[in-house]
């Protein structure tokens, strides 16, 4: 009986032992490189000084961002602070381009991390909540809650791609300044 339960089980525990170590080596030494220097931005858990992951259901508006070749169409942009833009990301060009939010020093720091991962070998999928790549002909959603005011950008980091001028202005600008007029921008609070 126990000769039975043993020959049964070994070969298992050596399948998921197999499937383990091949998930290690395959997942972990990209994905790790990643997230730790992501981790060494300006933002903590899911909060970054440009806002934060929005939720599907709090959208408060839609914009239409096209990527060309080698722009994105429209490159500026204004936002109220509070607001849930739902970004439809639409690749109209004949190369893949990638779609990051954030302020110059996340941007620059992106920058550095997707050459790094391009001289290591590696794609440039990413998991960072505020970027996502989208293939020619193809088209994405990003939903970002801005929360606080600031000029942010957004960019294309695929290496020579920034540098060539695929970038946008992101103005955020706070609703309370907003409603006094149009001398409320030079204002002090
Ligand atoms: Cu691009």
């Amino acid at each position: 009986m126990t000769m039975l339960l043993v020959s049964f089980r070994l070969p298992q525990i050596a399948k998921s032992a197999a499937v383990a170590a091949a998930l290690l080596f395959l997942g972990v030494p990209g994905a790790r490189a990643h997230d730790m220097a992501n981790m060494e931005g300006t933002h903590n858990a899911e909060t970054f000084r440009f806002g934060e992951p929005g939720k599907a259901s709090k959208v408060t508006r839609t914009i239409n961002i096209a990527m060309k070749d080698i722009s994105f169409e429209p490159a500026s942009l204004t936002i109220k602070t509070g607001e849930t833009i739902r970004f439809v990301v639409t690749n109209v060009s004949e190369i893949d381009h990638d779609f990051t939010l954030g302020d110059v020093a996340t941007q620059t720091a992106h920058r550095k991390e997707m050459a790094e991962m391009i001289e290591n070998g590696g794609d440039m999928h990413h998991s960072d909540p505020n970027a996502i790549t989208v293939k020619a002909h193809e088209s994405k959603v990003l939903i970002w809650k801005f929360s606080r005011a600031g000029n942010f950008e957004f960019d294309c980091n695929i290496p020579g791609h920034f540098e060539s001028g695929m970038a946008g202005v992101i103005a955020v600008v706070d609703k309370a300044h907003r409603r006094a007029g149009a001398g409320a921008t030079t204002a002090q609070p």
